[in-house]
């Protein structure tokens, strides 16, 4: 019987609330496994902390082995297996992005110092809060003693969301969509891509959708969907995201038949910066991650994926400072 370690940060806030109840009710380890939570939240937020454990303690999960609460994140992150790092501040009203990017930036090179003192190098790192492809440039800038190539941002929210809306357009199942992926940033300049893409293995439903309502409806919808749910729901996504994160862990763990997209730092055929972290199409056999290299991308698409990379070079530069140490 094997026992896997899973630290959540940010594990007060609203996506935690039903990220943890999917990761203990769904399958990603083989049957038997224990899994043990360290849930990591600043001091403020613990007495919900001791809320939220005694909820998980209610579900009476058979494969739960014990749960930490604690503000402490040298006893969170310790012997950890898999780090899903989702505490980050939210953005105030009349907040510029360069200040949240700054005072997240502080957040997550705390934790990257501490998860390179006390992690094996086989721990594979989650970036959630946002901006999170630059998070993850910090974190792999602070914790050196973990592989970039285990260091991976959330996309799987946005390649969900173009995969359900594609789906609703041609009024099929998403289980009959592949190879949708979604290229860049987690942010409006974010590119779905739709050149590659097949449904039950077929290009012609795709080839058959009309360009202006690629261009004009599908490509800003997927984009700017988060905005979408705040204005309907009054909130930020939750339950949708940590769904998206239970997937990517999933296929963390197990791989995937179809092409995924994670933010990732490699180097690629594309001509995007390796220095950053971006969405590409990806494959994922047996926990390795691999580039799907030399696709047919068109000038328009292009455009698209280099103004996300025009972006996340921009956040870069935001944060060259902190990333000097
Ligand atoms: P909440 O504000 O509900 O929760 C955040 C939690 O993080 C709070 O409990 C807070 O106390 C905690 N926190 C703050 N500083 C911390 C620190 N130093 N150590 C540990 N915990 C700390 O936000 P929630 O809705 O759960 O969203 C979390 C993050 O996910 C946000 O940054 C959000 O923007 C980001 N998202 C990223 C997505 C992606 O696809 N990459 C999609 C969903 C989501 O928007």
């Amino acid at each position: 019987m094997g026992k896997k370690i899973i630290t959540i940060t940010g594990a007060a806030g609203n996506i935690a609330y039903s990220l943890i109840f999917r990761i203990l009710s769904g399958n990603i380890f083989p049957e038997n496994t224990k899994i043990q939570l360290n849930l990591l939240d600043i001091t403020d937020a613990l007495p919900v902390l001791k809320g939220v454990k005694y909820e998980i303690e209610d579900c009476a999960f058979p494969n739960l082995d014990n749960i930490i609460i604690t503000d402490n994140s040298e006893l969170a992150f310790t012997g950890s297996d898999y780090i899903l790092l989702v505490g980050a501040k939210p953005r105030s009203k009349g907040m510029q992005r360069a200040d949240l990017l700054l005072d997240n930036a502080n957040i997550f090179q705390k934790h990257a110092a501490i998860i390179n003192q006390c992690v094996s190098s086989d721990a594979k790192i989650i970036v959630v809060g946002n901006p999170a492809n630059t998070n993850a440039l910090i974190v792999q800038n602070f914790a050196t003693n973990i592989p970039s190539k285990n260091i991976t941002s959330l996309m799987k929210l946005d390649q969900n969301r173009a995969k359900s809306i594609l789906s609703n357009k041609l009024n099929t199942s998403v289980s009959e969509i592949s190879q949708l992926v979604v290229w860049g940033n987690h942010s409006a300049t974010q590119f779905p891509d739709l050149n590659h893409s097949l449904v039950s293995n077929n290009n012609e439903p795709i080839k058959s959708l009309d360009q202006k309502w690629i261009e004009d409806t599908f490509i800003p919808r997927v984009q700017k969907r988060g905005a979408e749910i705040i204005e309907h729901r009054g909130k930020s996504s939750a339950a949708s995201a940590a769904s998206a994160i239970y997937d990517h862990l999933y296929i963390l763990v197990n791989g995937s038949k179809d092409w995924e997209s994670m933010g990732v730092m490699m180097k690629n055929t594309y001509g995007i910066s390796d220095e950053i972290f971006f969405s590409f199409p990806l494959q994922i056999l047996d926990s390795n991650i691999g580039i799907i290299n030399g696709l047919d991308v068109s000038e328009i698409s292009m455009k698209y994926i280099k103004d996300s990379e025009k972006e996340l070079l921009m956040e870069r530069d935001i944060i060259k400072d902190i990333l000097k140490g």
